[in-house]
Parts: structure tokens; C-alpha cells; sequence
């Protein structure tokens, strides 16, 4: 698998809100086809991403600081750990997607504007979307799953 296609997955089970399992995603798609079309318009991936940007973002700065994503991460851990009841799994889990969020400054300078995160999210939009059509399928999911 690519970096990049790497790094859109895991961006990817940050959205699968109920499991983080991309699996389930590529079966359901997720919540993220709001439209029920069957397939991810990059309209829909950014609504979702840009909902997981506010949710982090509690002071709404529009900067996500290193604390702001531990205190989300430590949240969504808390969550997973009462659903799963493996809270080593839990804080595994969240780990990735958190590394995986982080990649997104590309400044380095420890925090992550919405610019910084937009150029991400796009990027790993266009990483997935294989066939370069604007949507994202079921199939195109699977491909990127598989190692
Ligand atoms: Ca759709
Ligand atoms: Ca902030
Ligand atoms: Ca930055």
C-alpha cells in the first residue's frame, strides 16, 4: 500500500464513528453517504471531516492544538473502552487515528490550522478515489483496505 493510501485509511476509520472498523464502512459506507447513494461525494467526506475538525476543537479557534487532541482522544478512548470493555485496544486504536490526524501539520509546529487540515483531507480523498471520478465506492474502500 502507498504512505499516502495508508494514511487516508486510517483518516478513514476516524470516521467509522461506531467501530472504527473500515470493513464496516466499506459495507454500510458508513454514516458518511448522507444521501444514501451508495457512494462518498467528496462533499459528504467533508462535511464529515470538518464535523470531527469542530468536535475537536473546543475553544473554536479553528486551530487544533496538541491538548485539544488529548483531550479528544482521551474522551473518544473513554467511550470505546465502555463499548468494546479492552480499553488496551481502545488506546490502540485511538493512537493510530490520532498519528494519523497529527500527520496533518505539515508545518510541524505542533498544531493543526483548518488549512492544514483541509490540504489533508483532500489529499486523502484523491488518494482513494482511484478511478479520479469525485466519489468514493464501496469497492475503491476495499481496494485500499487490502494490504
Ligand atoms: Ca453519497
Ligand atoms: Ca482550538
Ligand atoms: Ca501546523
Amino acid at each position: 500500500m502507498k504512505p499516502i493510501v495508508r494514511i487516508a485509511v486510517a483518516l478513514l476509520s476516524c470516521l467509522a464513528i461506531s467501530t472504527g472498523a473500515l470493513a464496516q464502512m466499506s459495507g454500510g459506507m458508513g454514516r458518511m453517504d448522507t444521501d444514501g447513494d451508495g457512494k462518498i461525494s467528496f462533499a459528504e467526506f467533508e462535511t464529515s471531516r470538518l464535523a470531527q475538525f469542530k468536535a475537536i476543537d473546543t475553544d473554536g479557534d479553528s486551530v487544533l492544538t496538541a491538548q485539544e487532541i488529548d483531550v479528544w482522544s482521551k474522551a473518544r478512548i473513554a467511550d470505546m473502552t465502555a463499548r468494546m470493555g479492552d480499553a488496551d485496544k481502545a488506546a490502540q486504536m485511538m493512537q493510530r487515528r490520532v498519528d494519523a490526524l497529527k500527520k496533518a501539520d505539515t508545518n510541524g509546529d505542533g498544531k493543526i490550522t483548518l488549512d492544514e487540515f483541509k490540504a489533508d483531507y483532500a489529499a486523502a480523498f484523491k488518494a482513494l478515489d482511484a478511478n479520479g471520478d469525485g466519489f468514493l465506492t464501496a469497492d475503491e474502500l476495499k481496494a485500499a483496505m487490502r494490504p
